[in-house]
């Protein structure tokens, strides 16, 4: 018989997909390890997100050590958590929450905190008998369109395109099994082609897994995704099989002096670059944009929101998965979809806060991982708790982006006949 107790708490310092060290914890229930978690760590970071706690000793890891978030986890976050019920999770942060006192969580560390929060819930779910995904939501039952980010530039790989991602969803698909076999064989002819124009060595890839070639700008990155869907013998638009979606991460092409993006060479305010995507929007089904503009405007995202209404606009850097930060975006009619990463804001519990405002105001959620993860796929369990639809978890290449995916197929297995797979419906699935 488990009492449900937490008797200990650990952490130690692991390296994710770019060798950066991140936080690792565990969680103790009645003596035995019941649950463990991986913080993951973005690099095209928004400027608004919770403090990851660094040791700043630069002859160890340049800086980036974590041994101090390690021993506030085996320190005040243990005292502060051994005796309390795993299963309740939404105390157990707010203990956390309390326990650092700071807007941010710069005293303990966003990743000491979110580590611990994740590992809890693992926990809990695994002293309940049941996965993590029906232990948060026994209602729990929508597979994700993957958003596939084929073509990476911006702050993710070596190359000159300024648009960090360039997205295909297979909405079209049957089942999540099937999304995946769609995206390999179109990988496959994208290969062929970035091969025939720029040679092979175009097609390595960026941190999630898409190939970093030496296109610039908008229009030809689509050009060659439109041509390797059809040569893999797929159709794009709405309602066909395919849909296209961009993450432009916008603030990491502005310059906040001159008010200005700067796309190949050439210079656009505001109004010209949603121009620009609103040109791009006549000839491709593009379904999808992640922040098309800087990370402070909301104003105009609310242009953007209007100008292409048959757009999602996902706000990430905007929104940083902060109840605050999207309560200014929903009241100025800024996107209408949350982009979900639970370490923007550093605990499960504020991150679901979250999702569930977004949903009330009828935003879209779209769960997200890092450009730093682990193999640790607990993302994919969170997708399919808030039935949001859709995930981002880069190119089903590399293992901290298989993890995902392949967990992702045990679960619509598991499911079975319940499962539903979004599809066309991406954005309203329930
Ligand atoms: C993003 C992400 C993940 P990072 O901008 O959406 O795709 O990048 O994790 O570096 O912030
Ligand atoms: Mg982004």
């Amino acid at each position: 018989m488990t009492t449900g107790k937490i008797t200990d708490v650990r952490a130690r310092e692991i390296v994710d997909c770019r060798g950066w060290p991140t936080v690792q914890a565990d969680v103790y229930v009645d003596g035995r390890l019941q649950g463990r978690a991986d913080v993951p760590a973005g690099r095209s970071t928004g400027a608004h997100e919770a403090h990851v706690l660094h040791d700043g000793d630069p002859k160890r890891y340049r800086g980036l050590g974590v041994r101090r978030a390690v021993a506030n986890v085996e320190g005040p976050i243990r005292d502060a958590l051994t005796g309390f019920d795993v299963t309740q999770q939404r105390q157990l942060d707010a203990t956390l929450v309390q326990l650092d006192g700071t807007p941010d969580k710069q005293r303990l560390g966003a990743n000491a905190i979110l580590g611990v929060s994740l590992a809890a819930a693992r926990a809990g779910a695994a002293v309940s008998g049941i996965p993590l995904y029906r232990y948060l939501n026994p209602f729990a039952r929508v597979l994700p369109v993957p958003l596939m980010n084929f073509l990476n530039g911006g702050k993710l790989t070596a190359n000159e395109l300024e648009i960090q991602e360039f997205i295909i969803m297979p909405v079209g698909a049957d089942d999540y099994a099937h999304a995946l076999a769609m995206t390999t064989e179109i990988n496959e002819h994208l290969r062929e082609l970035v091969v025939a124009k720029y040679g092979i060595l175009a097609t390595n890839t960026g941190d999630e897994g898409g190939f970093a070639t030496p296109m610039k700008g908008i229009w030809e990155p689509l050009e060659f995704l439109q041509k390797a869907v059809e040569s893999a013998g797929y159709a794009a638009g709405f309602g066909e099989d395919v849909v296209f979606a961009l993450d432009c991460a916008a603030s990491h092409f502005y310059d906040p002096q001159a008010k200005r993006y700067t796309l190949d060479g050439k210079a656009y305010d505001r109004n010209e670059l949603i121009d620009l995507y609103r040109r791009v929007a006549v000839k491709y089904p593009l379904a999808s944009i992640e922040d098309p503009l800087d990370q402070e405007d909301f104003e105009g995202f609310a242009a953007v929101t209007k100008a292409l209404p048959q757009a999602q606009i996902v706000g990430d850097d905007l929104f940083v998965t902060n109840v605050a930060r999207l309560r200014m975006g929903i009241e100025a009619g800024a996107a209408n979809a949350m982009l979900f990463k639970v370490n923007q804001i550093g605990s499960l519990t504020e991150a679901f806060d979250a999702a569930e405002y977004a949903y009330r105001y009828g935003y879209g959620v779209q769960v997200s991982e890092r450009s730093g993860e682990t193999e640790d796929a607990l993302i994919s369990d969170l997708v399919v708790a808030l039935n949001s639809g859709q995930i981002k978890t880069g190119m089903p290449v590399r293992g901290e982006r298989t993890s995902k995916h392949n967990r992702l197929l045990q679960i619509e297995e598991e499911l079975g006949g319940v499962a539903r797979y979004a599809g066309h419906a991406f954005r309203r699935p329930r």
